[in-house]
């Protein structure tokens, strides 16, 4: 199985949120009356009124039509987000966030969320020993604990009648994530067993592909800060430009092979116990519903036997260089036919030596997940691995270096499911704009030599520079 995926156009309707079912408003009155504005710890009132930092307000979605992909209307809970849940949701002032704008913005820190912090999202080979200790420690509490903000449905709106019968599970704060991939990239439930549109995919194939992974990321990191409270946590990234293999399967980083089926990991990594979620597309499929949550065995991995007809190693440097070249964000029908398009190569559906759409072979972003060749090669669970946001992280590191060299107009649309509402014009822009930048991307003169690579993405880099921020506190810089 090598989906990867692709999406409605995001010309389907992505607004600003944030993650999807606040527990909050995860009940009959919520679900009723279609609001979703909790109120805010701090002084009671809904989405914090009384204190200037938000209002409940109508959620406005834009009217264009959805992408070509999705000819239908009316029967998917996704279309329009939020509306067929909610209609009113906190729209917060200033530099407030959140569901009910108790948070801050990206980047914004303290009781006013007046501090702007950047942090820095490092290599994770330049990590220190503590520092992937952590890393990893931070990964296993997260999938051990149960998310007390948020909470999955296990049904469509119309099997909870309408919101009269409520249905949602509590999972961990790791497993929301996993959900969410699922949920964006999931086929279309048209009624009844079998009855499914499987081409259509709310965060892929897509122009938001890129847009959504980043929010993706940052809630991720948001999430694992409040869990731990360790504000300078940040998500390293995994460069596997010219990698001969999957250098990051060890036991100290996301795991080892084990001894003796390829297939999973080793009993040496936590990771190994870790139980899936999500993972059985078909199988929904076939029965018409929505994953349920429940555990679906071991995180399955046997990097490198993949099939090579698709894919033949892990990409090149030069294929990043071309992607990088390339100037329209976009092109075409904006899907996976999308030729001479940057977010078609980068997602890996474009030619990285010719820049022609739905090629044969998969490249770049797809072409990892692929590689890994089992839980991460099929698109809804692929999250379940957590190589997944290593991954994505590098492949932001590669849109930011883009968005850096060209400039591009913005796109518009809420993101499927993040609740508060996030539009994917706002994660269109620099990362410094959201609170963070990448070691690989810092300005030549903080590396040594001169050496930095930074034009380009040259794998030779600032390793200097690196391992000297890495013995200074990791707090946001
Ligand atoms: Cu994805």
């Amino acid at each position: 199985m090598l989906v990867i995926i692709g999406a409605i156009d995001l010309m389907v309707s992505f607004a600003p949120s944030y993650q999807q079912f606040p527990r909050a408003c995860a009940n009959q009155d919520a679900l009723l009356s279609k609001e979703c504005c909790p109120p805010w710890e701090g002084d009671g009132s809904a989405c914090g009124a009384s204190s200037g930092r938000g209002w409940c307000q109508d959620v406005e979605v834009t009217q264009e039509p959805d992408g070509p992909q999705y000819p239908f209307s009316g029967l998917d809970d996704r279309e329009k987000w939020p509306l067929v849940f909610y209609n009113r949701t906190c729209q917060c002032a200033g530099n407030f966030m959140g569901i009910n704008c108790g948070d801050c913005k990206f980047g914004y820190f303290g009781a006013n969320c007046n501090e702007r912090r950047e942090s820095l999202r490092r290599n994770v080979f330049h990590l220190s020993r503590a520092e992937r200790v952590r890393l990893v420690s931070y990964l296993n509490l997260a999938k051990h604990t149960v998310s007390s903000d948020y909470v999955i449905p296990t049904g469509t709106l119309q099997e909870m009648r309408n919101g009269s019968t409520p249905l949602f599970a509590d999972v961990s704060v790791y497993d929301i994530f996993v959900w969410m991939h699922y949920y964006v990239s999931r086929s279309a439930l048209l009624g009844g067993p079998g009855n499914v549109w499987t081409d259509v995919d709310f965060g892929h194939w897509a122009p938001g592909f890129l847009p959504w992974h980043r929010v993706y990321l940052l809630h991720w990191e948001h999430e694992i800060r409040k869990l731990t409270g360790d504000t300078s946590f940040s998500i390293p990234y995994w460069d596997w430009r010219d990698a001969r293999g999957c250098d990051v399967c060890t036991d100290e980083l996301m795991g080892a092979r084990h001894p003796q089926d390829p297939n999973i990991l080793s009993p040496g990594s936590v990771f190994s116990s870790w139980r899936v979620l999500c993972s059985r597309p078909e199988e929904y499929n076939s029965r018409g519903v929505l994953c349920d949550a429940r555990p679906e065995g071991p995180l399955r991995r046997n990097p490198g036997n993949h099939n090579r007809n698709v894919v033949e190693r892990l990409p090149p440097s030069e294929d990043v260089e071309f992607a990088l070249s390339l100037t329209d964000y976009d092109t075409g029908a904006t899907d996976r036919t999308a030729n001479m398009s940057f977010r078609n190569t980068l997602e890996g559906f474009g030619d990285p030596r010719t820049g022609t759409g739905n090629s044969s072979h998969r490249s770049l972003h797809a072409a990892v997940h692929v590689f890994m060749n089992g839980t991460m090669s099929s698109v809804q669970g692929s999250a379940n691995d957590p190589i997944f946001l290593l991954h994505h992280a590098f492949v932001d590191c590669i849109y930011e270096e883009w968005l850096r060299r060209h400039r591009p107009p913005p796109l518009r649309y809420f993101m499927v499911p993040f609740l508060p509402l996030h539009r994917n014009r706002d994660f269109f822009i620099s990362s410094k704009d959201v609170g963070y930048d990448y070691s690989l991307l810092l300005d030549a003169s903080k590396c040594d030599n001169n050496n930095s690579g930074l034009k380009g993405l040259s794998k030779s880099k600032c390793r200097l520079a690196d391992s000297l921020l890495s013995v200074e506190p990791m707090n946001y810089y």
